[in-house]
């Protein structure tokens, strides 16, 4: 497991507070010490997919014990022992580079990044998705008819955080500090969005998608949506872009998005909502939280590292850049002088193909072309592998980098500074030493 928590009854007498959190995935107020009532009532029977005739009686703090047996799943149980956890509250959890070395990521390696609460899970029987907006005809599709009535389809898609690599800008933007780790590449089964809105009826006015889930504001607040991005009506339509119902062939565990969630490859993955409930087909830009001001954006120019930049000199990210990462070995091992060793690692470049893997063990004085595999299908990562020999005893450093099908480089350095931290794809670097 990546982090202890507490069990959640003993919890309950320890922090009661933090407790009701993790069940109603809201703060308890003052109202709530006393009885259940309101939106945590509602959330708990939806769980418990009934309702609860005697919850006046129902002291706050005490469990229905139908559910005191399911709420192990907001431990991090679920996540490996090496994945690295910034913050519990909300959820944000990185791999170490080493965990990513399966061409399909399992769920205990692929990274956790929550803007507001893990929300219980909602019921499948009780899950809608509403399709609304510049559409023909407004639809409320339930798992069943999405699973049935539409043709299923089953992709590795590389998921990344706008922010990866945050951490090696100076100055450090706010923001989850991630290294290397906040990409995933699981195995997706699902419904191509653009099948479910040729469905509704795309109107001509229809430019961009706004999206909206089941998760809470950290605030508590129900009408504020944690984050509510969206995405252009060509990259929604893209036959890549998917509602998925599966993960890794079974189902999406609660943290990435249960039951249903939308998967925008090759983007900012705050694109791909998870527990995601509505589809809103808007006749402008959407501007939900996430998608204005310095929030997944960058400059339209170079600026100096910290500057201050103006909110309308912002434009919306589109494709992640190229980017690689060693996998094997994990750096700081020994290894005999003249001998040879395998490194190898994934690559991956957004929207792009990657051509071209270099590695260089004389800090990029020299590159060794590595071999490279195709993807499993456009938007998977891409295998990697080379082999090195350290011509004598030492310390040295691997650097790995990847060029794109446009040609573009991964660079050594740190690349363009931006106010949030956005887009770093330096190379990835390990060291070892031969003896
Ligand atoms: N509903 C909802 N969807 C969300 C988020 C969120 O906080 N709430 N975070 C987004 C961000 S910023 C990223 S990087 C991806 C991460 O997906 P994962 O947690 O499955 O790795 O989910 C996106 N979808
Ligand atoms: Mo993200």
């Amino acid at each position: 497991m990546a982090k202890k928590e507490r069990g959640l009854i003993e919890l309950y007498h320890a922090d009661p507070e933090r407790a009701d959190y993790l069940v109603f995935g809201r703060k308890a107020g003052p109202d709530r010490r006393g009885f259940l009532k309101g939106a945590g009532l509602a959330s708990m029977g939806a769980v418990l997919g009934t309702t609860i005739p005697f919850s006046a009686n129902m002291p706050a703090g005490l469990i229905p014990a139908a559910l005191a047996e399911t709420v192990s799943d907001f431990t991090f149980d679920a996540k490996h022992a090496d994945m690295i956890v910034h913050n519990d509250r909300p959820v944000n959890i990185e791999a170490a580079a080493h965990l990513l070395d399966d061409d399909v990521t399992p769920a205990d390696k692929h990274f956790i990044r929550n803007n507001g609460t893990m929300p219980m899970p909602m019921s499948r029987a009780d899950w809608r998705l509403t399709i609304d907006g510049e559409v023909e005809e407004e639809l409320e599709l339930s798992y069943d008819q999405l699973m049935n009535d539409y043709e299923l389809v089953t992709l590795q898609l590389q998921i990344e955080c706008g922010g990866n690599g945050r951490a090696g800008f100076n100055p450090l933007p706010r923001g989850n500090p991630w290294t290397i780790g906040a990409i995933g590449c699981a195995e997706w089964t699902g419904v191509r969005l653009r099948d479910v809105l040729r469905r509704a009826g795309v109107r001509q006015s229809a430019v961009y998608t706004g999206h909206y889930s089941y998760d809470e504001h950290l605030s508590g607040d129900p009408d504020r949506p944690s984050i509510s991005r969206g995405g252009p009506i060509d990259k929604m339509m893209d036959p890549n872009t998917i509602i998925a119902l599966q993960m890794n062939g079974g189902d999406i565990p609660i943290e990435h998005g249960y039951p249903a969630r939308i998967i925008a490859p090759g983007w900012a993955g705050s694109v791909s909502q998870k527990w995601v409930t509505r589809i809103w087909l808007r006749d402008r830009e959407h501007d939900g939280p996430g998608m204005t001001g310095l929030s997944y954006r960058v400059p339209r120019y170079p600026v100096e590292p910290g500057a201050e930049v103006p909110h309308e000199d912002m434009m919306v990210m589109t494709s992640m850049p190229v980017k690689s990462v060693i996998t094997n070995p994990q750096g700081g091992h020994e290894v005999a002088a003249g001998r040879p060793f395998e490194v190898r690692g994934q690559a991956w470049a957004g929207d792009n193909h990657v051509v071209k893997m270099e590695t260089s063990i004389d800090f990029g004085a020299t590159w060794q072309e590595a071999e490279l595999h195709a993807p499993a299908n456009r938007y998977a990562w891409q295998r990697w592998r080379n082999t090195i020999i350290p011509p004598q005893a030492g310390y040295y450093e691997v650097w790995a980098r990847g060029t794109d099908d446009q040609g573009r480089t991964q660079p050594m350095v740190v690349p363009g500074w931006n106010p949030r931290g956005y887009l770093n794809n330096a190379c990835h670097r390990i060291h070892f030493t031969a003896v």
